[in-house]
Protein backbone atom coordinates (compact mmCIF):
# COMPACT_ATOMS: atom_id res chain seq x y z
CA UNK A 1 0.00 0.00 0.00
CA UNK A 2 1.41 3.39 -0.76
CA UNK A 3 0.36 6.81 0.32
CA UNK A 4 1.45 10.18 -0.29
CA UNK A 5 1.40 13.05 2.11
CA UNK A 6 1.57 16.95 1.52
CA UNK A 7 3.00 19.33 4.01
CA UNK A 8 4.75 16.08 5.55
CA UNK A 9 7.62 17.64 6.32
CA UNK A 10 6.77 18.97 10.23
CA UNK A 11 3.47 18.84 12.11
CA UNK A 12 0.71 16.68 11.12
CA UNK A 13 1.72 15.44 7.82
CA UNK A 14 5.10 14.48 9.43
CA UNK A 15 3.27 12.36 12.01
CA UNK A 16 0.72 10.89 9.48
CA UNK A 17 3.40 9.92 6.89
CA UNK A 18 5.41 8.43 10.45
CA UNK A 19 1.88 6.70 11.09
CA UNK A 20 1.55 4.70 7.91
CA UNK A 21 4.91 4.23 7.36
CA UNK A 22 5.40 2.37 10.60
CA UNK A 23 2.33 0.18 10.05
CA UNK A 24 4.16 -0.72 7.11
CA UNK A 25 3.13 1.50 4.18
CA UNK A 26 5.05 2.82 1.64
CA UNK A 27 5.14 6.42 1.93
CA UNK A 28 5.70 9.44 -0.83
CA UNK A 29 6.32 12.54 1.85
CA UNK A 30 6.37 15.70 -0.02
CA UNK A 31 7.05 19.75 1.22
CA UNK A 32 9.25 22.33 0.11
CA UNK A 33 11.89 21.49 3.02
CA UNK A 34 13.11 18.31 1.56
CA UNK A 35 15.88 18.27 4.28
CA UNK A 36 12.98 17.89 7.09
CA UNK A 37 11.80 15.34 5.12
CA UNK A 38 14.97 13.16 5.07
CA UNK A 39 14.53 12.45 8.83
CA UNK A 40 11.68 10.05 7.91
CA UNK A 41 14.04 8.71 5.06
CA UNK A 42 16.86 8.22 8.02
CA UNK A 43 14.16 6.41 10.19
CA UNK A 44 12.12 4.42 7.81
CA UNK A 45 15.14 3.75 4.78
CA UNK A 46 13.85 3.30 1.40
CA UNK A 47 9.72 2.65 2.52
CA UNK A 48 9.79 6.42 2.60
CA UNK A 49 10.30 8.38 -0.85
CA UNK A 50 11.23 12.22 0.04
CA UNK A 51 10.14 15.04 -2.82
CA UNK A 52 10.49 18.62 -2.55
CA UNK A 53 7.15 20.27 -3.74
CA UNK A 54 5.32 23.24 -3.74
CA UNK A 55 1.73 22.47 -4.00
CA UNK A 56 1.30 25.92 -5.66
CA UNK A 57 3.18 24.80 -8.59
CA UNK A 58 0.69 23.04 -10.67
CA UNK A 59 3.01 21.95 -13.25
CA UNK A 60 5.27 20.85 -10.50
CA UNK A 61 2.41 18.57 -8.94
CA UNK A 62 1.95 17.23 -11.88
CA UNK A 63 5.48 15.87 -13.20
CA UNK A 64 5.70 15.01 -10.00
CA UNK A 65 2.72 12.39 -9.78
CA UNK A 66 3.45 11.58 -13.21
CA UNK A 67 7.45 10.30 -12.84
CA UNK A 68 7.00 8.22 -9.74
CA UNK A 69 8.88 5.01 -9.34
CA UNK A 70 7.37 2.08 -10.17
CA UNK A 71 7.22 1.03 -6.67
CA UNK A 72 5.85 4.25 -5.54
CA UNK A 73 3.40 4.78 -8.61
CA UNK A 74 -0.10 3.09 -7.93
CA UNK A 75 -0.97 5.47 -5.11
CA UNK A 76 -3.69 3.88 -2.23
CA UNK A 77 -3.96 7.24 -0.27
CA UNK A 78 -3.38 10.55 -0.94
CA UNK A 79 -3.50 12.90 2.39
CA UNK A 80 -4.07 16.64 1.28
CA UNK A 81 -2.35 18.42 4.77
CA UNK A 82 -0.06 20.95 2.85
CA UNK A 83 -2.18 24.35 4.42
CA UNK A 84 -1.70 27.43 6.27
CA UNK A 85 -3.48 30.17 8.22
CA UNK A 86 -1.91 33.57 7.90
CA UNK A 87 -2.64 36.69 10.08
CA UNK A 88 -5.98 36.93 12.79
CA UNK A 89 -6.63 40.89 11.47
CA UNK A 90 -10.19 41.47 10.76
CA UNK A 91 -10.97 41.57 7.11
CA UNK A 92 -10.66 44.93 6.60
CA UNK A 93 -7.05 45.40 7.69
CA UNK A 94 -5.94 41.75 6.81
CA UNK A 95 -2.57 41.59 4.07
CA UNK A 96 -4.45 40.72 0.51
CA UNK A 97 -0.85 39.03 0.00
CA UNK A 98 -1.67 36.60 3.03
CA UNK A 99 -5.00 36.01 1.74
CA UNK A 100 -3.79 34.87 -1.73
CA UNK A 101 -1.55 32.73 -0.57
CA UNK A 102 -4.08 30.50 1.48
CA UNK A 103 -6.09 30.09 -1.10
CA UNK A 104 -2.98 29.19 -3.61
CA UNK A 105 -2.05 26.56 -0.81
CA UNK A 106 -5.52 25.61 1.05
CA UNK A 107 -7.43 25.83 -2.37
CA UNK A 108 -5.72 25.37 -5.53
CA UNK A 109 -2.60 23.64 -4.26
CA UNK A 110 -5.74 21.00 -2.70
CA UNK A 111 -6.82 20.74 -6.17
CA UNK A 112 -4.02 20.13 -7.84
CA UNK A 113 -2.90 17.28 -6.17
CA UNK A 114 -6.11 15.71 -6.63
CA UNK A 115 -6.64 16.47 -9.80
CA UNK A 116 -3.05 15.10 -10.60
CA UNK A 117 -3.90 11.36 -8.63
CA UNK A 118 -7.06 10.70 -8.45
CA UNK A 119 -7.44 9.25 -12.25
CA UNK A 120 -5.64 6.82 -11.26
CA UNK A 121 -7.34 5.65 -8.09
CA UNK A 122 -10.53 5.66 -10.10
CA UNK A 123 -8.55 3.51 -13.07
CA UNK A 124 -7.89 1.11 -10.54
CA UNK A 125 -11.06 1.31 -8.47
CA UNK A 126 -9.32 1.66 -5.41
CA UNK A 127 -8.27 4.43 -3.34
CA UNK A 128 -8.65 6.96 -0.67
CA UNK A 129 -8.41 10.98 -0.83
CA UNK A 130 -8.18 12.41 2.79
CA UNK A 131 -8.41 16.12 3.19
CA UNK A 132 -7.05 18.44 5.97
CA UNK A 133 -9.97 20.79 6.80
CA UNK A 134 -10.70 22.35 10.15
CA UNK A 135 -13.17 23.47 12.52
CA UNK A 136 -12.80 26.49 11.29
CA UNK A 137 -14.56 25.85 7.81
CA UNK A 138 -17.78 25.32 9.89
CA UNK A 139 -17.44 28.00 12.86
CA UNK A 140 -16.49 31.42 12.63
CA UNK A 141 -14.24 33.07 14.68
CA UNK A 142 -13.32 36.89 14.40
CA UNK A 143 -9.91 37.22 12.24
CA UNK A 144 -10.54 33.63 10.46
CA UNK A 145 -12.00 35.01 7.39
CA UNK A 146 -10.31 33.95 4.47
CA UNK A 147 -8.79 30.93 6.16
CA UNK A 148 -12.12 29.74 7.63
CA UNK A 149 -13.42 30.23 4.02
CA UNK A 150 -10.69 28.12 2.31
CA UNK A 151 -11.39 25.23 5.13
CA UNK A 152 -15.09 25.55 4.01
CA UNK A 153 -14.00 24.87 0.59
CA UNK A 154 -12.15 21.52 1.78
CA UNK A 155 -15.35 20.39 3.38
CA UNK A 156 -17.35 20.54 0.62
CA UNK A 157 -15.10 19.82 -1.91
CA UNK A 158 -14.90 16.53 -0.36
CA UNK A 159 -18.07 15.98 -0.51
CA UNK A 160 -18.70 17.04 -4.10
CA UNK A 161 -15.56 14.40 -4.85
CA UNK A 162 -18.10 12.13 -3.37
CA UNK A 163 -20.30 12.73 -5.36
CA UNK A 164 -18.64 12.64 -8.41
CA UNK A 165 -16.70 8.91 -7.23
CA UNK A 166 -20.16 7.38 -6.47
CA UNK A 167 -20.27 4.27 -8.14
CA UNK A 168 -16.25 3.35 -7.59
CA UNK A 169 -14.61 2.40 -4.90
CA UNK A 170 -12.41 5.22 -3.83
CA UNK A 171 -13.33 7.11 -0.60
CA UNK A 172 -12.94 10.66 0.29
CA UNK A 173 -12.81 11.50 4.26
CA UNK A 174 -12.14 15.49 5.37
CA UNK A 175 -10.66 15.64 8.61
CA UNK A 176 -11.39 18.70 10.03
CA UNK A 177 -9.48 19.39 13.90
CA UNK A 178 -9.72 22.44 16.05
CA UNK A 179 -6.83 23.27 18.08
CA UNK A 180 -3.69 21.62 18.03
CA UNK A 181 -0.70 22.12 18.95
CA UNK A 182 2.90 21.02 18.71
CA UNK A 183 2.85 22.24 15.25
CA UNK A 184 4.42 25.20 13.05
CA UNK A 185 1.17 26.12 12.47
CA UNK A 186 0.42 29.41 14.96
CA UNK A 187 4.24 30.31 14.37
CA UNK A 188 3.42 30.53 10.57
CA UNK A 189 -0.24 32.58 11.00
CA UNK A 190 1.97 34.95 13.31
CA UNK A 191 5.15 35.38 10.89
CA UNK A 192 7.52 34.01 13.03
CA UNK A 193 6.17 35.90 16.51
CA UNK A 194 7.26 32.73 18.61
CA UNK A 195 5.92 34.54 21.96
CA UNK A 196 2.49 35.10 19.66
CA UNK A 197 2.30 31.65 18.66
CA UNK A 198 3.15 29.89 22.13
CA UNK A 199 0.16 32.31 23.80
CA UNK A 200 -2.22 30.42 21.51
CA UNK A 201 -1.96 27.07 23.75
CA UNK A 202 -1.24 28.73 26.92
CA UNK A 203 -3.07 26.62 29.86
CA UNK A 204 -4.61 24.22 26.90
CA UNK A 205 -3.85 21.04 26.49
CA UNK A 206 -4.84 21.07 22.80
CA UNK A 207 -4.85 18.36 19.80
CA UNK A 208 -1.54 16.42 19.11
CA UNK A 209 -0.26 15.53 15.45
CA UNK A 210 -0.07 12.24 16.41
CA UNK A 211 -4.02 12.17 17.38
CA UNK A 212 -4.54 13.32 13.60
CA UNK A 213 -1.99 10.50 12.55
CA UNK A 214 -4.49 8.51 14.55
CA UNK A 215 -7.73 9.87 12.84
CA UNK A 216 -6.46 9.19 9.47
CA UNK A 217 -4.73 5.99 10.57
CA UNK A 218 -8.59 4.96 11.78
CA UNK A 219 -10.47 6.27 8.29
CA UNK A 220 -8.38 4.20 6.22
CA UNK A 221 -9.21 1.55 8.42
CA UNK A 222 -12.73 1.08 7.76
CA UNK A 223 -14.50 -2.13 6.06
CA UNK A 224 -14.38 -0.55 2.37
CA UNK A 225 -18.17 -0.66 2.17
CA UNK A 226 -17.78 2.33 5.09
CA UNK A 227 -16.66 5.94 4.13
CA UNK A 228 -16.43 8.56 6.67
CA UNK A 229 -17.42 11.24 5.06
CA UNK A 230 -15.92 14.36 7.71
CA UNK A 231 -14.57 14.09 10.94
CA UNK A 232 -15.03 16.70 13.79
CA UNK A 233 -12.09 16.77 15.94
CA UNK A 234 -11.86 18.82 18.72
CA UNK A 235 -9.82 18.58 21.98
CA UNK A 236 -11.55 18.61 25.22
CA UNK A 237 -10.76 21.64 26.23
CA UNK A 238 -12.17 23.35 23.33
CA UNK A 239 -15.84 23.94 22.41
CA UNK A 240 -18.04 25.82 19.76
CA UNK A 241 -19.13 29.43 21.54
CA UNK A 242 -22.65 30.84 21.16
CA UNK A 243 -23.11 33.52 19.13
CA UNK A 244 -21.81 36.83 19.65
CA UNK A 245 -24.17 39.73 20.17
CA UNK A 246 -22.50 43.90 19.92
CA UNK A 247 -24.63 45.74 22.72
CA UNK A 248 -25.57 49.35 21.01
CA UNK A 249 -24.69 50.99 24.13
CA UNK A 250 -20.93 49.25 24.46
CA UNK A 251 -18.17 51.09 22.12
CA UNK A 252 -17.24 50.13 19.17
CA UNK A 253 -13.77 48.40 18.98
CA UNK A 254 -13.28 47.09 14.88
P1 LIG B 1 2.51 23.11 10.14
O1 LIG B 1 2.79 24.54 9.80
O2 LIG B 1 3.26 22.47 11.25
O3 LIG B 1 2.69 22.21 8.84
C1 LIG B 1 2.28 22.64 7.58
C2 LIG B 1 2.90 21.76 6.52
O4 LIG B 1 2.46 22.22 5.25
C3 LIG B 1 4.40 21.81 6.54
O5 LIG B 1 4.90 20.52 6.37
C4 LIG B 1 4.75 22.69 5.36
O6 LIG B 1 5.98 22.23 4.81
C5 LIG B 1 3.59 22.37 4.41
N1 LIG B 1 3.36 23.40 3.43
C6 LIG B 1 2.97 24.69 3.63
N2 LIG B 1 2.89 25.34 2.45
C7 LIG B 1 3.22 24.44 1.49
C8 LIG B 1 3.34 24.49 0.08
N3 LIG B 1 3.09 25.62 -0.60
N4 LIG B 1 3.70 23.38 -0.59
C9 LIG B 1 3.95 22.24 0.09
N5 LIG B 1 3.88 22.11 1.41
C10 LIG B 1 3.52 23.21 2.10
O7 LIG B 1 0.93 23.05 10.41
P2 LIG B 1 -0.02 21.86 10.91
O8 LIG B 1 0.66 20.56 10.86
O9 LIG B 1 -0.63 22.31 12.17
O10 LIG B 1 -1.15 21.94 9.81
C11 LIG B 1 -1.32 20.95 8.80
C12 LIG B 1 -2.69 21.12 8.18
O11 LIG B 1 -3.67 21.01 9.21
C13 LIG B 1 -2.94 22.47 7.51
O12 LIG B 1 -3.72 22.27 6.37
C14 LIG B 1 -3.72 23.25 8.56
O13 LIG B 1 -4.52 24.23 7.99
C15 LIG B 1 -4.54 22.13 9.17
N6 LIG B 1 -5.05 22.37 10.50
C16 LIG B 1 -4.21 22.70 11.54
C17 LIG B 1 -4.74 22.88 12.81
C18 LIG B 1 -3.89 23.29 13.96
O14 LIG B 1 -4.47 23.82 14.94
N7 LIG B 1 -2.58 23.07 13.95
C19 LIG B 1 -6.16 22.66 13.08
C20 LIG B 1 -6.95 22.35 11.93
C21 LIG B 1 -6.40 22.17 10.71
P3 LIG B 1 7.10 23.15 4.15
O15 LIG B 1 7.10 24.46 4.88
O16 LIG B 1 8.35 22.35 4.34
O17 LIG B 1 6.68 23.25 2.72
C1 LIG C 1 -6.82 25.54 12.82
C2 LIG C 1 -7.78 25.73 13.94
O1 LIG C 1 -9.12 27.45 15.24
O2 LIG C 1 -6.84 28.04 14.62
O3 LIG C 1 -7.47 25.22 11.66
O4 LIG C 1 -8.56 27.99 12.97
S1 LIG C 1 -8.08 27.38 14.17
Amino acid sequence: MIVFVTGASVGFGAAIARRFASEGYRVVACARRLEKLEALVEEFGPRVLARALDVRDPEAVRKLVAELPADFRDLDILVNNAGLALGTEPAQRASLDDWERMVDTNIKGLMYCTRAILPGMVARNRGHVINIGSTAGTYPYPGGNCYGATKAFVHQFSLNLRADLLGTAVRVTSIEPGLGGGTEFSEVRYHGDGGRAAKVYEDTQPLTADDIADTAWWVTQRPPHVNIDYVSILPTCQACGPYAIHREKRSFRP
